[in-house]
């Protein structure tokens, strides 16, 4: 029998969903897998499939002690199908079912619209892992080392989560997009990853850092409005999905936090006041606090662009199937299925930037949006605290959303971070003052040099607060293949 709190792990694939007793899905993950573990082999983590990496693996979905830690080889990995407990008498909590019971079978109606939020919540998931697979060799410490890998085999763990739904509930399009996941590519010309920051390199580990903190979090707020999904088996996934989020939103503010340490230190300690002086600063070894700054504005806005157009149909019409919800819906006392409020939008009218009201259903992804810029600076404020705590005068700030966008209202215009608009010449004068210059991306460069004595960290970052699963200081987290 299938225990929905412990994992089965009688079945090559671990899981809590009774696949023993649904051989017909069985069968298909079991086809699946082997192209899986050559998509990690060949895409994966470069240079490190051999090394034993402390791994924490989910073992139960019980809240009070889900995972395990120990040294595991990468390609051995666990995978597995891990849903949330079913709610009893679950009710769909929004949209035209509003109050319905929950489906436990995909509706004929909504089928191609649920396919396709699977499939591209799907295809960001091995993107990632993609993006990220040359940092093992530039790992400030076994520590950070560890910590991209953990990161990555969840990320796997989470287009497991995805092809799980797409074969159970999808039948024979359900196996085919499950094997396009495996074709696309991070950056690829001809089959590229289906959004646009998934095709954006991971150059350096501050990249790394920013990303985790930035577009993870988009994954937070995209998994937690397919969490209120009517259609059960998906919201049971990304309830689950999000407990292991939450450590990849750490792994990026902790990461940027111990820069932002680590500049202030070096600066205080030499004596200089100015973060401006960006020369002398990175003498230092360390990385400059307007570079951050830089590097954030890239990420931000690249995250943003992941949320959509501001004002959607797409959107709107998923909220009205009870699909795709907002942010804590359940938390949210109005009528849930906004047939006449208004939300604000910021927009584009007569060449300014205005403030206007749209209808609250088709503003869902502006809403999903604004509650992310407010996550997001719920962050930069502990950031900022860190800087403050040290003395040094300098504030890290988001970007107006006007600023460098790709998709929605602002896509045709160029915005100073502060928000005023200018035209392309002022743009490309001045981007290389907002944005990452070429010159940045070499400077950061040429700081990430690999560093794997246990204990010991790279001169750009300070060394955590405290130890994964309370490990002391020095301890060995990756054992490298001799
Ligand atoms: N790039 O009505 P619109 C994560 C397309 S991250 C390319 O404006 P809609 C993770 C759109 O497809 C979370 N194309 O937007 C993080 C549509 O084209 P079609 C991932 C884009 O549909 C770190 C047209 O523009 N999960 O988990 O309301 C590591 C008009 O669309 C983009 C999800 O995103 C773009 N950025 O919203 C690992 C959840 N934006 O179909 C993992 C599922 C729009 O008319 N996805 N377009 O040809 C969704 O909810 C929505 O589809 C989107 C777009 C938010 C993507």
């Amino acid at each position: 029998m299938s225990d929905v709190i412990n994992v089965d792990y009688s079945t090559k694939i671990p899981n809590n969903v009774g696949l023993t007793e649904d051989r017909q899905v069985l069968r298909a993950l079991e086809s699946w897998h082997p192209g899986y573990i050559d998509w990690w082999k060949t895409m994966g983590p470069v240079g490190f499939q051999e090394a034993l990496v402390y791994l924490r693996t989910a073992v139960s979905v019980d809240p009070k002690g889900w995972a395990k830690f120990d040294y595991v080889k990468m390609p051995d990995y666990r995978w597995g199908i891990l849903l949330a407990p079913q709610e009893e008498g679950r009710k769909i909590p929004f949209g035209r079912h509003l109050g319905e019971p929950v489906w436990q079978e995909v509706p004929g109606e909504y089928r191609a619209m649920l396919r396709r939020l699977v499939v591209i919540q799907g295809d960001t998931e091995p993107a990632s892992v993609e993006q990220q697979r040359h940092l093992g060799k530039t790992a400030p410490s076994l520590y950070d080392m560890r910590n991209v890998f953990q990161v990555n085999v969840e990320e796997g763990r989470h287009l497991w989560a995805m092809v799980y739904i797409l074969q159970k509930y999808f039948g024979r399009d359900g196996r085919e997009e499950a094997e396009e996941l495996l074709q696309r590519r991070s950056g690829d010309a001809d089959k590229p990853r289906m959004l646009g920051a998934f095709n954006e390199a991971t150059p350096d580990w501050l990249s790394f850092h920013m990303f985790t903190f930035f577009t993870d979090r988009d994954g937070k707020m995209q998994l937690e409005s397919l969490a209120q999904s009517g259609f059960d088996p998906l919201s049971r996934t990304c309830r689950f999905m999000l407990t292991e989020e939450a450590h990849h939103m750490f792994v990026g503010e902790t990461g940027i936090g111990r820069t932002i340490q680590r500049t202030c230190e070096a600066m205080k300690e030499a004596g200089i006041e100015d973060p401006s002086d960006v020369g002398k600063v990175r003498d230092l070894g360390v990385i400059d606090l307007p570079t951050m700054q830089k590097k954030l504005n890239l990420h931000y806005s690249l995250s943003l662009d992941l949320f959509g157009s501001e004002v959607s149909t797409n959107a709107a019409n998923a909220f009205n199937a009870s699909l795709k919800g907002r942010f804590q819906e359940v938390k949210l006392e109005d009528d849930h299925k906004l047939e006449h409020s208004t939300y604000p939008v910021l927009k584009l009218v007569d060449g300014e930037i205005k403030r206007v009201e749209e209808p609250a259903l088709t503003a869902i992804n502006m809403r999903l949006r604004d509650d992310y810029t407010a996550d997001c600076q719920r962050g930069l404020d502990r950031w900022n605290k860190v800087i403050e705590r040290t003395g040094v005068q300098f504030k890290l700030q988001l970007p107006h959303v006007a600023f460098h966008r790709a998709i929605g209202e602002f896509r045709d215009v160029e915005a100073t971070p502060s928000g005023e608009l200018v035209d392309a010449a002022a743009w490309n004068r001045d981007k290389d003052r907002w944005l990452p210059s070429t010159d940045d991306g070499d400077f950061i460069q040429s700081l990430m040099r690999q560093v794997i004595e246990p204990g010991k960290f790279a001169s750009w970052i300070a060394p955590p607060r405290v130890g994964i699963d309370n490990k002391p200081g020095d301890f060995e987290y990756v054992k490298l293949a001799a």
